[in-house]
């Protein structure tokens, strides 16, 4: 059959330069943009300060770390490569575009930053506005992380590439997820989940190869979450959901 394979603005969002919530082809260069990479075989980020703090169902952050397989964490780096399926009950916040052991030592790149640049605000607010319509979010702040190409390890040919982009504004955080190609593997979660679990979301595939062409908004690969308070559905299938499950 078809692949419906993602559209222009997959191919520049992943790109570092291009612009997360645009269509167009062209690249936007950002004069706050400073681009963090890591090192190959490092595990995190060093800790990194927050231009404007995030709100993590209900909890305030300064800081936030980018670990190397797969996810986001807030207090501390956090290495452990076989992930837990969601609801983990841990005794820590995380974000996960793609929580599995991750093989950076030889290729693969992973970065992110930090934007505060009135026209990429302008986007994200536009995009969460449109999912989200009743809120008249306007985002202050935008925090990029891109994982380009990274193999596994015991799959070193694999190459996956996904991106979390973290958005804020009028003390509402909004957590998106992008998904361009992702070779399938083994022991693997995406989604989030907090402290004992008492909010959490595992993206339903049954094979993450799938990630690239499932959406809750209608946009294939973006998966969109409000995760500054607990609310009923964690603003899942808010709007136009197009999900297909496999
Ligand atoms: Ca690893």
């Amino acid at each position: 059959g078809v692949i419906f394979f993602p559209t222009q603005w997959f191919n520049k969002i992943l790109t570092e330069g291009g612009d997360p919530f645009s269509n167009s082809v062209i690249v936007f260069i950002f004069s706050d943009m400073l681009v963090f990479y890591l090192s190959l075989g490092c595990y995190n980020s060093p800790r990194i300060p927050l231009l404007q703090p995030f709100v993590y169902f209900g909890r305030e952050y300064d800081k936030i770390f980018v670990n190397n397989n797969g996810d986001l964490t807030f207090d501390e780096p956090f290495y452990w490569y076989n992930p837990y399926y969601f609801p983990a009950y841990l005794n820590r916040h995380i974000i996960a575009p793609l929580w599995t052991d991750i093989y950076n030592y030889e290729k693969g790149t992973i970065s992110y930053r930090q934007v505060t640049d009135a026209h990429l605000l302008n986007r994200a607010s536009r995009d969460i506005n449109k999912y989200f319509p009743n809120l008249k979010f306007s985002a202050t702040w935008v925090f990029i992380a891109t994982w380009d190409k990274v193999p596994y390890f015991g799959n070193r040919e694999a190459e996956s590439t996904f991106q979390v982009v973290l958005v804020s504004g009028k003390n509402m955080s909004f957590t998106l997820m992008h998904y361009d190609y992702i070779t399938s593997t083994q022991s693997v979660e995406s989604g989030f989940d907090t402290i004992n679990s008492t909010n959490f979301f595992s993206i339903p595939v049954s094979d993450i190869a799938n990630l690239s062409y499932t959406s809750n908004v209608n946009v294939m690969g973006r998966w969109i979450f409000r995760v500054d308070n607990s609310s009923e559905n964690n603003g899942i299938y808010v709007y136009s959901c197009n999900v297909s499950f496999t």
